[in-house]
């Protein structure tokens, strides 16, 4: 083993402060973004972007989202209310059992990142280089700036998280599910808006963006090439997101690239359990165990027939295969390779009660070893 496989201590940001307020016990952490939630009265206005600003459907656009004290931005796309059928008739080709029956779901207004979220993006969390900007240029941290220096950022990764694929405008992968779902905590501490991973349901309905067909361009996997990163056409690696032609809703990479992050548990027969329950509105499978956990879409790594609408995929505990660390890393996927994420925005923001007891919850909790534990 190389001595940079060696096991790096978590980052000192405010985790300690945390834990000697007491709040990893209270679960309030894990549930979510705890200074906004418990002191909403008094959080700093979000970041001003009057695209962003909506209070009903029919006022949503797309919007950029920019990361302040970096030059790093990203785009949002609206996604209207609907009610789709989940999951796949059984007359589609290579479909699994776990894709039936299929049963009507209702979904409200969000929005969705036109693009799986990048390197660029992820490494502004990771790097922290927003505040090492902010240092250099002796920029004094304003009442957001310090909401966001109090969200958990993960570990030094013990390796090039990328492999050797690229990074820029590449996507993110090999992180862990709690590392996307803190990630969306970063995001919404940075900007003042509430950012979270889709539920599958969500990830679902906008990737079919109103079509009921195996792909949202047709059934048939010939015209693939044109819409997506698969095995075939690849070459053993993710591309940078938004080559391939977006789907009717304007989402590019939905199919393929890399697969994508969902909160849901997987349930094998959880179809089955919703079909008896009449119309369900926005569902989620809150998870209880750490494995396995939803993702969608297939990567560059599959076979077209995994890289369907309806197909489910779900994370494996030898995701972590090669992670020399004991205990195994809370933020990395070492061998998710095909693995990472893209996030939504829904207009009707939960509150901190709705958050805690949906959104944002997950068992087990996930805690950094302590030093000397
Ligand atoms: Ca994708």
């Amino acid at each position: 083993m190389s001595c940079h496989w060696t096991f790096m201590p978590p980052k000192r940001s405010s985790q300690l402060s945390l834990r000697a307020l007491g709040l990893f016990a209270s679960g309030l952490f894990a549930s979510g973004l705890f200074a906004v939630g418990a002191a909403a009265d008094e959080s700093p206005a979000p970041v001003a972007n009057p695209d962003a600003v909506a209070e009903t459907e029919a006022e949503m656009k797309p919007y950029t989202e920019e990361l302040a004290h970096t030059e790093v931005a990203f785009e949002m796309v609206p996604i209207p209310g609907g009610t789709f059928q989940m999951g796949s008739p059984e007359s589609e080709a290579d479909r699994n059992e776990d894709e039936g029956p299929q049963h009507t779901v209702k979904i409200s207004p969000f929005w969705m990142g036109k693009h799986e979220v990048t390197w660029d993006e992820y490494d502004v969390w990771t790097d922290q280089m927003d505040q090492r900007r902010r240092k250099l240029l002796s920029i004094a941290a304003g009442p957001r700036d310090l909401l966001v220096d109090g969200v958990t950022r993960p570990t030094e990764p013990y390796t090039d998280m990328s492999f050797g694929m690229g990074k820029g405008q590449h996507p993110a992968i090999c992180m862990t599910q709690h590392a996307a779902r803190t990630y969306c905590e970063w995001l919404t501490a940075k900007t003042g808006r509430y950012y979270r991973l889709p539920t599958e349901a969500e990830w679902e309905y906008a990737a079919r963006a109103g079509t009921s067909t195996a792909y949202s361009f047709g059934d048939d996997p010939d015209n693939l090439e044109d819409y997506a990163w698969f095995f075939d056409n690849s070459d053993d690696a993710y591309e940078e997101v938004g080559q391939k032609k977006p789907n009717p809703w304007g989402l590019h990479d939905m199919h393929g690239n890399v697969a994508e992050w969902t909160l849901d548990q997987y349930v094998e027969d959880l179809y089955a359990q919703r079909a008896k329950e009449g119309l369900i509105v926005d569902p989620l499978q809150i998870p209880t165990t750490l494995y396995p956990r939803v993702v969608r879409g297939g990567s560059w790594d599959d076979d077209p027939d995994r890289l369907r609408s309806a197909a489910r995929h779900h994370s494996e505990e030898d995701w972590k295969q090669q992670d020399p660390q004991l205990p195994r890393s809370i933020w990395y996927h070492t061998d998710a390779l095909t693995v990472g994420f893209r996030v939504v925005r829904p207009l009707e923001q939960p509150s901190a009660e709705e958050k805690a007891a949906k959104w944002a919850k997950t068992e087990p909790v996930q805690l950094d070893p302590v030093e000397g534990e």
